[in-house]
């Protein structure tokens, strides 16, 4: 039997490297840039953490940051278009020349690199206004000014750009839906409610843009950016693994399959059922999700989740309400409570082979956060050089096993604002000289990981 090069990697592989708009642009109000409920949601917590006035301020520093980029030999990446910058409000009827011409000059400099872009349309950052006017992705409304806005992106970037996706990890925004400008002292049921009707009008959304992107750029990708949980059971019991396949199939798999084979499973609508919440649906609609499908799947893997039911037989509680989270002493767990369990990033990589075959795979987002120093100009950032050595190598298996993975795209490629947790929760391969509230010098400093990646990227393996 010829012996297995566990190392190899298919020629062509798309190493690449993460951020999005509203973490690393800075530059809030720059160009005509409009306010989006990610500005105003990090304005609540300015006292306490840095917020997306400045960030690291790539606004200015993007050609010196691609330099690194092509420094490091990415082959990708991974960055959002931040929407308030191509329509400040979100409803003007002409985009933002100025934030089009940003993103152009982005784009034809990574090209020039020969540094593929992987272009997320919406990261968190909704354009306020349309929260204002009519709710957000609460109504309905939202989703003509999406497609509105994506159809711009393709008029523009469409003979440029090869790789898209839709939208970075709606079921985060269902959970935190104060990133949907929804009010989180609403009550329980009211606020699920708009939650889940606001996921379901970006499901119908993208569901118009891949179609439209298909039929426009044939040889394109795209598809969602899902939050994929690997989630395992606390026990061998069958009611503990039950509890697990319910919860990563409601918040990771459901997506996956309204996207990839457009239809919203059965069991999702079930829990749904459990908060007496009926979502509203205009008829077309089914046929909407089954005619526009993606043609790729970007997944946001970074660490397994162990998980354990309440009691061992309630499953007509709401799954959120049933189910507990515990920690596993045995592994390694960040400042932040994510886990560091490599084998469940080839565990995940295999059920989508089950599921979705040869579909391509852009792991879009995996990465260690650490309060991490700068001492002598220099990062010894041991563990996340073994969380990307460890990464890859179960990446590597999973590929070998036959799992279509085209890219992979480690969070973050520099230092960068986190969703929620300011400036010190750092992932980057590159540090930033400054923290929560001084600017300090802003200079860019090689970590030890950016060594060690460049040598995976130039070995392919
Ligand atoms: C994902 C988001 C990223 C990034 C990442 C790290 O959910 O897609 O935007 O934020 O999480 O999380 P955090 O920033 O909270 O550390």
């Amino acid at each position: 039997m010829k012996e297995l090069d566990y190392k190899k990697i298919p020629n062509g592989f798309l190493w690449g490297a993460s951020t999005s708009a509203f973490q690393v642009e800075g530059a809030y109000r720059e160009d005509g840039k409009g306010l989006s409920i990610a500005d105003i949601r990090s304005f609540r917590k300015s006292k306490e953490q840095l917020d997306t006035k400045v960030t690291v301020d790539h606004y200015h520093h993007w050609q010196e940051d691609i330099g690194l980029m092509k420094e490091l030999g990415l082959k990708s990446y991974r960055f959002s278009i931040s929407w308030p910058r191509i329509f400040p409000n979100g409803d003007e009827k002409e985009p933002n020349k100025a934030g089009l011409n940003f993103y152009h000059q982005l784009i034809d400099a990574l090209l020039e690199n020969n540094i593929e872009p992987i272009v997320t349309m919406y990261h968190f950052d909704q354009p306020y206004g349309l929260i204002e006017k009519y709710g957000g992705w609460v109504s309905r409304d939202a989703i003509k000014d999406f497609v509105k806005y994506a159809e711009c992106l393709l008029d523009e970037f469409g003979d440029k750009v090869r790789y898209w996706l839709t939208i970075n990890e709606q079921a985060v925004l269902v959970v935190a839906p104060d990133m949907l400008g929804i009010d989180l002292n609403l009550p329980d049921k009211k606020r699920y409610e708009q939650a889940f009707q606001a996921n379901y009008h970006m499901w119908l959304a993208q569901a118009e843009v891949f179609k439209m992107c298909q039929t426009r750029f044939p040889n394109s990708k795209i598809g969602p950016a899902v939050s994929y949980i690997t989630t395992l059971p606390a026990s061998r019991k069958s009611f503990d693994v039950m509890a697990a396949k319910d919860l990563e199939d409601f918040y990771s798999f459901a997506q996956m399959e309204v996207a990839l084979k457009g239809k919203i499973p059965i069991y999702f609508e079930n829990e749904l059922k459990k908060l007496d919440i009926t979502i509203e649906q205009y008829s077309g609609d089914q046929e909407l999700l089954l005619s526009g499908r993606a043609n790729c799947l970007g997944v946001n893997w970074y660490c397994t989740t162990i998980v354990e039911a309440k009691s061992t037989n309630d499953t007509e509680q709401f799954i959120f309400r049933r189910i507990e989270r515990i920690r596993d002493n045995d592994l390694r767990y960040t400042n932040w409570g994510w886990n560091f369990d490599p084998i469940g990033l080839r565990y995940g990589l295999r059920q989508l082979l089950n599921r979705y075959a040869d579909i391509p795979i852009l792991i879009t987002e995996c990465g260690w956060s650490e309060e991490e120093e700068l001492i002598d100009g220099k990062v010894h950032d041991v563990r996340r050089i073994e969380y990307l050595d460890k990464h890859i190598e179960q990446m590597a298996l999973a590929i070998q096993d036959g799992v279509n993975v085209i890219s992979f795209n480690p969070w973050s490629f520099i230092d960068i604002l986190s969703v929620g947790d300011g400036m010190e929760k750092r992932y980057g391969m590159v540090y930033v000289d400054r923290s929560n509230f001084e600017e300090r010098s802003m200079k860019r400093y090689k970590k030890d990981s950016f060594e060690f990646y460049k040598k995976v990227i130039k070995a392919n393996s």
